[in-house]
């Protein structure tokens, strides 16, 4: 009989996830609440045959120098590889997979949500939505939100999900716009009705609502840079459920503080897990809405990925190419 590789997952993942992994591989599970620690991770390194990392963990050129000789795969459960460093893992001869295409649809709902929350929850000195539906009679200062419909939307990245938010945010009657490295096709952007914007810059200055939807990589690192931020309009709302790393989180929080923006929904930071403390003490004051990377946290959703890292292992194990596998000539 094979040996089944020992496979070391740094999170909880769904109940038929794990319990699928424990028949396949001699799986080591992880069900502390808090992510690994870099300790734990290259612990987990230097004994694994597969890692099955999460966004959280930092898979980095340190770590990798200090894993061991069985350490073949890292199937990280997640679609954004920017946790890892793809290039590093690739020249010691460490194959990398991920899990595209199966949280499109759960991740352009958060952003549609957050889109239409922010204007509502985050409303000028007005008391917003109540929690806990403190119904005492309708009152003039409820509601002096923002209304979305007929606003132009700004895209920042028009992939699967950029394009997933676009046809939400259409049938919200927002007037669709997007900025990307490449213009998408015709029939596509006709599709979407949707007007491509060659400069970034002037795209933002134009805006009423911006969606952050592309990937992290060096060169999209502060795209949304403190200079670009300033180009926004004051009643402006950014949204970011891509990457924190996208947006200059300090620079924001800063202008959100001034009451340079409107506002802002965030469901990503810069240094996950940690949260800016500038940005929690805003959510309080209701100047922003505030989520745990929740983007594809479904339960359909992160079985759909844990799915796909079980194929991508087993497959890998085979000895064929995994069908998600990640080069970095795709980053
Ligand atoms: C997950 C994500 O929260 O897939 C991604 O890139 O950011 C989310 O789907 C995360 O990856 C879980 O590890």
């Amino acid at each position: 009989m094979k040996k089944r590789p020992l496979v070391v997952v740094t999170r909880r993942l769904p109940d038929m996830i794990e319990t699928r992994m424990r028949e396949l591989f001699d799986a080591r599970l992880n069900h502390d609440d808090a992510p690994m620690s870099r300790e734990a991770l290259i612990e987990a390194a230097r004994e694994a045959e597969v890692l099955v990392p999460t966004v959280t963990d930092r898979i980095d050129a340190a770590v990798l120098e200090q894993a061991g000789p069985s350490l073949k795969m890292i199937a990280n459960f997640g679609n954004g590889v920017d946790n890892i460093d793809v290039q590093a893992a690739t020249d010691r001869g460490v194959t990398v997979t991920n899990t595209p295409g199966v949280l499109t649809e759960d991740t352009a709902d958060m952003t549609m949500g957050l889109i239409l929350a922010a204007p509502r929850r985050i409303a000028e000195g007005a008391r917003v939505i109540p929690d806990d539906h403190d119904w005492s009679g309708w009152s003039p200062t409820w509601m002096l939100g923002r209304r979305i419909w007929g606003k132009r939307l700004g895209i920042v990245g028009m992939g699967r999900i950029g394009q997933a938010v676009a046809r939400r945010a259409k049938a919200f009657g927002l007037s669709i716009h997007y900025h990307n490295r490449r213009r998408v096709a015709a029939h596509l952007e006709d599709a979407l009705e949707a007007t491509y914007w060659e400069s970034l810059d002037q795209m933002l200055a134009r805006m009423d609502i911006v969606s952050v939807n592309c990937p992290h990589t060096p060169a999209t690192y502060h795209l949304l840079s403190a200079r670009r931020l300033k180009l926004l309009k004051k009643d402006a709302y950014v949204v970011n459920t891509a990457r924190g790393e996208v947006i200059d989180e300090m620079a924001l929080a800063r202008m959100l503080e001034a009451g340079e923006l409107a506002g802002a929904a965030l469901d990503v930071f810069e240094n996950e897990p940690a949260v800016n403390p500038k940005l929690v003490k805003l959510a309080r004051q209701n100047k922003v809405v505030l989520l745990p990377h929740l983007g594809s946290a479904t339960l359909e959703g992160r079985i759909d990925m844990g799915e796909k890292v079980i194929v991508n292992i087993k497959t890998f194990m085979d000895g064929h190419r995994p069908p998600d596998r990640v080069v970095p000539a795709m980053l």
